[in-house]
C-alpha cells in the first residue's frame, strides 16, 4: 500500500471518528434529539378546526400521500382562518386557488398563513408539488356560506 494511501485512510477513519463522537456528544451531553412527526403530536393529532374568535378560526391541515386532512371545510362568509400546514410523509404543496396561498408541506415543520374569505363560494386547495403516483388527486376545498352556525370539517381521520 502507498505511503498516500495509508495517509488518506487514516485521515478518513479519524474523520469518520469525529463525526461519530459528535453526534454523541449532540445526543448525550447537549440532549439534542432527532425532530419527531409533528402529526402526531397536539393538535394536529385531535381536532383540525378551532374557533379563536367571533370570526376567526385556527385550521390544522395534514398533508399525507395523497390526500389532506380535511378535505372539506365550511366556513361562514367573512372567516379569517389561520392556517397551520405540515405534511405526514413527505413534501406536499398547499395551494388554495383565487386566495394568495402557496404553501410548502414539510415533515417536521409548520408553515403558517392567515386568510380571510370575504366572497361566498368554492375555494379549491390542491397539492403543487409532484409527490408521487396520485398526486393529482390530491385537493380539497373550502365552501364559503351565508348564514353557517356550526363551522364543519369533513375529511379522513389521521
Ligand atoms: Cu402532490
Amino acid at each position: 500500500m502507498d505511503k498516500s494511501e495509508k495517509l488518506a485512510l487514516t485521515l478518513s477513519g479519524m474523520l469518520l471518528v469525529l463525526f461519530f463522537g459528535a453526534i454523541m456528544y449532540a445526543s448525550v451531553a447537549q440532549n439534542i434529539e432527532v425532530p419527531t412527526c409533528i402529526t402526531d403530536m397536539e393538535p394536529f393529532a385531535t381536532d383540525t378546526l378551532f374557533q379563536t374568535g367571533p370570526d376567526t378560526y385556527e385550521l390544522q391541515m395534514v398533508s399525507r400521500m395523497w390526500a389532506f386532512q380535511p378535505s372539506t371545510v365550511r366556513l361562514p362568509v367573512g372567516s379569517t382562518v389561520d392556517l397551520y400546514v405540515t405534511s405526514q410523509d413527505i413534501i406536499h404543496g398547499f395551494k388554495v386557488d383565487r386566495k394568495n396561498i402557496n404553501l410548502m408541506a414539510i415533515p417536521g415543520a409548520i408553515n403558517y398563513m392567515r386568510v380571510t374569505f370575504n366572497e361566498p363560494g368554492e375555494y379549491l386547495y390542491a397539492c403543487h408539488e409532484f409527490c408521487g403516483a396520485a398526486h393529482h388527486t390530491m385537493a380539497g376545498r373550502f365552501i364559503i356560506e351565508e348564514g353557517i352556525d356550526e363551522p364543519e370539517v369533513e375529511g379522513d381521520a389521521l
